[in-house]
Formats: structure tokens, C-alpha cells, sequence
């Protein structure tokens, strides 16, 4: 509908049909990767064909970012165009007996696309919230259908997890005192504990059974594949175990790139393989402290936790054959922009609320500009008292506050561990990330007129953006309780161990 028709001989018939049905999506996301961990952005040992095809035949961008580095708020943004501050989805990330949830009174993608006639179903890690009743779950936010596990898979003991063959353990204990992590279908718990290594299978299934079914129907769809892959700890069934020479990090990676394969195969065998926009990205940077067990953040500096580039700057593709050129760019983007640029080329309704995101669609199909020049970077535990710890406006980057983390232990960079604490700059450190992506060379300012102008621009963007930032209260605060955990056996005990089926 948005789409011209060409009129154009033999591609009358064909361009008018495509342009009478809105695209489909498919909305690819990574958990914990970093900027280098893909073979398409540089990784030496990483095997991932079909992520390297995406990127061959579509755009690749080199600065496109998430909203927090970690996963919830990451999660919320990217699902309703908005800094997760607006959303309440802060400090943190949200666990198995969370009373908080992301609101549902906040519109999500799919929510958009709804009422524009789609088909929508979401597989994989939700963490946006469980709930009372699975009261945040997918199908109360817009997804009609919904397989996967709620939130992080080491939330939860790492029952089944043993990877293949069997008799290796994956590392770690994750969190022993919770329910094991259950697989839903829809609102309904399938499996406690969730069976990991045929757990791909069963996506490849629903999200091949989803495509053929809603283009026979020929109804326009969405699918968002929030995948646990590769997060902490790192499994793969036997199809990608033990395949390539990176170790788990390389297998749990490489079954991603299985399933998005099969995701890929399956719209060739529909036929919409030309109407559809492919989407792939991450929610936040590596987690360095699993050293070579966990993800690369290739020449960006620290990874998860952090407000560094490493933490926040993330692969993205944008695959659509025939309408979006081959090609890399170096424009801006974010996961704040993936709702306006799907709303705008389904013809769907913005929310009337401050949407943070824009319209990328433009430059998807036409190259040119971002409409997109600043990025701001709140930490892992926004406040109003500290506000934004990094502005970027255009290639220049200010960090306001900077803090190592927890999650970027383990590097010989010292300021990405947790022993570096929080440090306020003024004048904040200001580093040209065109000729500096790794911000190692800060600017020096003193007798640099034009690089104070860039400051003083930088400051007043912030503070104007801070003055109508309004802090919805934190769906964290709400804090938890043990008996919201899901569990497949609600009236057994003794909890948790009873809820296993
Ligand atoms: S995250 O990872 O959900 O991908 O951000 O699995 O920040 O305390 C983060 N955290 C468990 C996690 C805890 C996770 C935290
Ligand atoms: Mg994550």
C-alpha cells in the first residue's frame, strides 16, 4: 500500500500485486552479543552463514545502538519506540517472581501492526515481565501467539542445560533457588523444566508452521524471534554443537544462525521471501566476565553493564531483497526506530505518546541520511538524579558519568570492571567516535573553539532532552514475589522443586 506501483512492462502485474500487500517482519534479536562477535563484523572463528548472507544482500549498519546495557529495558524500548525511563522498565532487568511488568498500557509493535491486519507471534525470551496469572506475557501485549521462555535462562538452575554430547556440563549454577525455566505456549506451561536441546527445534517448527500459515491466509505478519542465544550459559542442541572452533559462545551462536536459517527457508517457501523486511540485532554488549565463554565487543571498548560503546553498540542488518540494496552504512540507528519505520511501511498508527524513535525507512530503501543524530545512554539504573551518563551527537560521543560493571570484569581495560566506580567528568570526556571508535584517545579541548561548540551543543541537547524526560515510576521497584514464579504445578510443594512436569 505504501509501496509505489512501477509501471514498468512486464513488472506491472507483479509490482502493483506486492504493493497491495503491506510487508511482512521479521524482527531478529540477539541476547548479550557483541559488536565483534558475528564473522560479518569481523569475528575470525565465528560460523555464521545465514547472518553473513543477511548481511551480504542487505544493510549492514555500523552505528546502530540499543537503549541500555542490559536486557529488559533494552527489550521495552525496542518494543515501544521509547527510552525505557518512559516505561518504567529500570534498574536492571526483571526476574522469574517480578510484580512489575512492562505496563500494558504502553503500545508495542505488535500492538501497531494489529490493527493494520497483521498476524503476530513472538518465540523465544519475552523478559518483559510474568506477572500475576502471566499478566505481561506476549499475548496481552499484541502477539497472538507466543513459544518460549519468559526470561533469561539462568533464571532459573541450569537443569537440561547440559550440552551436547550430554556428558559435557555447561558452566555455572545460575540461580538454584528459583523454578527451573519453563517453556510456554501462549499462557500455558508446556515444560518445567524447559528442554534445551530440543528447544531450537521446537522454534523452527512454530516459526515455519507461523510464516506458511499466515501466507496462506495471505494475511501480513510479524515475527519477533528474541533469541536466548548467546547469553549466559551457552547450549546448543546437537545440530550446531561442537561444529566450529570458538567453543559454546561459537556453537550457542551458530544455532542462531540455524534457526535463522530455517526462519529464511521457510519465507522462500512461502513466497513472501521479497515482501518481507528481516530485521536482526542485539540487546545489549558481551558479557566479558565469561571471558572466552562470552561475547566480543571486536574494537568497541568494555561490553554489558557498561555505558561504552562496547556495552551499547551492536550488529545490525536490515534484509530485504529487491527493495533494500546491499550495502553498509555508517548512519545512525537504533532499536528505538524499529516501531516508527515498521508502523510507517505498514501504513499502522503511531501511539499518541513520546515516541524516542524515527522513521529509518528512508534510509532502508533510499540511502541518504539518518534521521537520527543523537543517541543518549542511560545506565544500567537511570535516575533522576544523575541522569544521562553519555550523550553521541553525530560522531561525536560525551560521557557525563562513566562505571565499569560486573558484567565487563575480566578485561585488561581497567575502567570496564566493577572496580571502577562511578567517576562524574566536567568537562565530560568527549571522544570523536568516526576517527575513534574505541574511545581511546579523549579530545582535548583547549584551543579546539570548534570542539567546545560541540560540547556546549551536546550539553544543551541533553539538557533540553532531560527537561522533558518524565520518569514513569520503575516496574522494578515493585520488587518480587516468590509465589508469581511460574510454575506447571501452581498448588504443589514443597516450591520450588515441585514444579516440574
Ligand atoms: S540479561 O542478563 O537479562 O541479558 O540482561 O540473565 O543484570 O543482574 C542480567 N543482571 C541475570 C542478566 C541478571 C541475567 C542480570
Ligand atoms: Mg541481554
Amino acid at each position: 500500500m505504501t509501496r509505489l506501483c512501477r509501471v514498468v512492462f512486464v513488472n506491472v502485474l507483479f509490482s502493483c500485486l506486492s504493493s497491495a500487500s503491506p510487508p511482512n517482519f521479521v524482527l531478529l534479536f540477539a541476547d548479550d552479543l557483541g559488536y565483534g562477535d558475528l564473522g560479518c563484523y569481523g569475528h575470525p572463528t565465528s560460523l555464521t552463514p545465514n547472518l553473513d548472507r543477511l548481511a551480504a544482500g542487505g544493510l549492514r549498519f555500523t552505528d546502530f545502538y540499543c537503549t541500555s546495557p542490559v536486557c529488559s529495558p533494552s527489550r521495552a524500548s525496542l518494543l515501544t519506540g521509547r527510552y525505557q525511563t518512559r516505561t518504567g522498565i529500570y534498574p536492571g532487568v526483571l526476574y522469574p517472581g517480578s510484580i512489575g511488568g512492562l505496563p500494558l498500557n504502553e503500545t508495542t509493535i505488535a500492538e501497531v501492526l494489529k490493527p493494520a491486519g497483521y498476524a503476530t507471534a513472538a518465540m523465544g525470551k519475552w523478559h518483559l515481565g510474568y506477572g500475576a496469572n502471566g499478566t505481561f506475557l506476549p499475548t496481552n501485549q499484541g502477539f497472538d501467539h507466543y513459544l518460549g521462555i519468559p526470561y533469561s535462562h539462568d533464571m532459573g538452575p541450569c537443569k537440561n542445560l547440559t550440552c551436547f554430547p550430554p556428558d559435557i556440563k555447561c558452566f555455572g549454577l545460575c540461580d538454584v533457588g528459583t523454578v527451573t525455566v519453563p517453556l510456554m505456549h501462549d499462557d500455558h506451561i508446556v515444560q518445567q523444566p524447559a528442554n534445551f536441546l530440543e528447544l531450537e527445534k521446537a522454534y523452527s517448527d512454530f516459526a515455519t508452521n507461523f510464516i506458511l500459515t499466515s501466507a496462506q491466509k495471505q494475511q501480513p505478519f510479524f515475527l519477533y524471534y528474541p533469541s536466548h542465544h548467546t547469553h549466559y550459559p551457552q547450549y546448543a542442541g546437537q545440530r550446531a554443537a561442537g561444529k566450529n572452533s570458538r567453543g559454546p559462545f561459537g556453537d550457542s551462536l551458530a544455532e542462531l544462525d540455524d534457526t535463522i536459517g530455517d526462519i529464511m527457508g521457510a519465507l522462500e517457501k512461502a513466497g513472501v521471501i521479497n515482501n518481507t523486511l528481516v530485521f536482526f540485532t542485539a540487546d545489549n554488549g558481551p558479557e566479558l566476565m565469561r571471558m572466552s565463554r562470552g561475547g566480543n565487543a571486536g574494537l568497541l571498548k568494555c561490553g554489558k553493564g557498561t555505558t561504552y560503546e562496547g556495552g551499547m553498540r551492536e550488529p545490525a542488518i536490515a534484509f530485504w531483497p529487491g527493495t533494500i540494496k546491499p550495502g553498509v552504512t555508517h548512519q545512525m540507528g537504533s532499536i528505538l526506530d524499529i516501531l516508527p519505520t515498521f508502523a510507517s511501511l505498514a501504513g499502522g498508527k503511531l501511539p499518541s505518546v513520546i515516541l524516542d524513535g524515527v522513521d529509518l525507512s528512508k534510509l532502508l530503501i533510499h540511502q541518504g541520511q539518518s534521521p537520527r543524530e543523537t543517541m543518549m545512554f542511560y545506565p544500567t539504573d537511570p535516575s533522576e538524579m544523575y541522569g544521562l551518563f553519555a550523550v553521541r551527537y553525530k560522531e561525536y560521543k560525551a560521557h557525563f558519568y562513566t562505571r565499569g560493571a560486573t558484567h565487563s570484569g575480566t578485561t585488561p581495560d581497567a575502567d570496564c570492571p566493577v572496580f571502577a566506580v562511578l567517576k562524574a567528568h566536567d568537562p565530560p570526556l568527549l571522544f570523536d567516535l568516526e576517527m575513534d571508535p574505541s574511545e581511546n584517545y579523549q579530545l582535548s579541548l583547549s584551543g579546539k573553539p570548534e570542539l567546545q561548540n560541540v560540547l556546549e551543543k551536546i550539553k544543551q541537547i541533553k539538557a533540553e532532552f532531560e527537561a522533558t524526560m518524565v520518569f514513569a515510576k520503575s516496574e522494578m521497584s515493585k520488587g518480587t514475589d516468590r509465589t508469581l514464579a511460574p510454575c506447571c504445578n501452581p498448588q504443589c510443594s514443597p516450591k520450588p522443586t515441585c514444579c516440574t512436569c
